[in-house]
């Protein structure tokens, strides 16, 4: 694998002295999805960014800013987290020689994430608060000049993950008519709708797609219009109450002619197990966010018959196994004899 810094270079803003930085990230497989093609009358693929070398979306940006971190002289990163930031910035700061510092709200971390901010040492700092106020404190550490923030105000993030897009159209030949994703921070529906507008301007697609946007309902202030204090989901990885890319999704959202909506944790765990048992494919809580959405608004009849829609699946299952099976029966131990198992399998 190339990488994104290789195979885009010429979209990022790179120079001669920024290090070709590399886990093989990007490059992740659009699958057709049958099953919710026919639930949903439309023609949908999903993107699994959870086959990124971390396990998310976040290592397109985050090679990015690591990289220029790197070529700016910069000897550690920091950066507040739901989760897959910090796995993502633990790994390329590791891979880089850097230090890495994250900041994440105590106890609503996914397992499988806080365990690779341990794995790649980084320095692991839970506050007994939310995501915001993690945002808040290391935006005015970073202001101080000694470490450098790779959050997605730090705009290297956002130009890395706008290869998402790219990818999109190399693949189908243009634009989709939708793009659907979940709505954390912001970053990602803003990277997106970025890399789509430079794909057309630079004559590789046509036209852009309409996006599309979920917000967790427990924790929804673009849909609310205004920040959310305590927000609460299910998918921690998109508990956040007041985005750092608020302006760049409303933007998405009002020059796309698309939308933001909420779906509710039931919505959002629905669509969870869908993806898992009908389609195969096994993503976190979050991202599953955006096909609650799209099966939503097919039930409400608000989705264009057959239109092309790709939902953005923006982290592996895996992260999150806690949820996996916080709802189902731990199958009890057998005895090892055949008639054990036929009694229980009625085939
Ligand atoms: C799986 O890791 O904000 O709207 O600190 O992990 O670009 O924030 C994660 C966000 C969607 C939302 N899906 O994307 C973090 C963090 C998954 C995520 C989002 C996140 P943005």
């Amino acid at each position: 694998m190339k990488g994104i810094l290789t195979t885009y270079g010429a979209y990022l803003p790179l120079t001669s002295h920024t290090p070709t930085l590399t886990l093989g990230e990007g490059d992740t497989p659009l699958v057709a999805a049958p099953v919710l093609s026919r639930e949903t009358c439309a023609d949908v693929f999903l993107k699994l960014e959870g086959c990124n070398p971390t396990g998310s979306f976040k290592d397109r940006g985050m090679v990015v800013a690591v990289a220029k971190a790197v070529e700016e002289g910069a000897r550690a990163v920091i950066c507040a987290s739901t989760g897959n930031t910090a796995a993502s910035a633990a790994a390329y700061a590791a891979r880089a020689g850097l230090t890495c510092a994250v900041v994440i709200p105590s106890g609503k971390i996914a397992l499988g994430k806080l365990s690779q901010a341990i794995i790649h040492h980084a320095r692991v700092l839970p506050i007994e608060g939310n995501f915001d106020q993690a945002l808040k404190l290391v935006c005015e550490l970073a202001e101080q000049g000694s470490i450098t923030l790779v959050n997605s105000v730090n705009p290297y993030r956002i130009e890395g993950q706008k290869t998402g897009a790219f990818e999109i159209v190399d693949e189908l030949g243009d634009a989709p008519d939708i793009l659907a994703l979940p709505v954390g921070n912001a970053g990602n529906i803003t990277a997106y709708w970025r890399g789509f507008g430079e794909y057309q301007r630079a004559g590789k697609a046509t036209r852009r797609p309409k996006m599309f946007g979920f917000q967790a309902a427990g924790a929804a202030p673009i849909v609310r219009g205004a920040p959310v204090e305590s927000p609460q989901t299910v998918a921690t990885a998109i508990r956040i109450g007041n985005p750092a890319s608020w302006r760049g999704a409303v933007a998405a959202r009002d020059e796309s002619g698309g939308l933001i909506d909420a779906v509710t944790d039931d919505e959002i765990l629905a669509a969870y197990h869908f993806l898992a048992e009908r389609e195969g494919v096994f993503c976190e809580p979050a991202s599953a966010a955006g096909v609650a959405g799209i099966l939503k608004l097919a039930r409400a009849a608000r989705l264009p018959h057959g239109a092309r829609i790709v939902c953005i699946l923006t982290g592996n299952g895996l992260k999150d196994p806690d949820n996996a099976i916080a709802q189902a029966e731990m199958p009890r131990a057998l005895p090892a004899t055949m008639e054990a198992l036929t009694g229980i399998l009625d085939l």
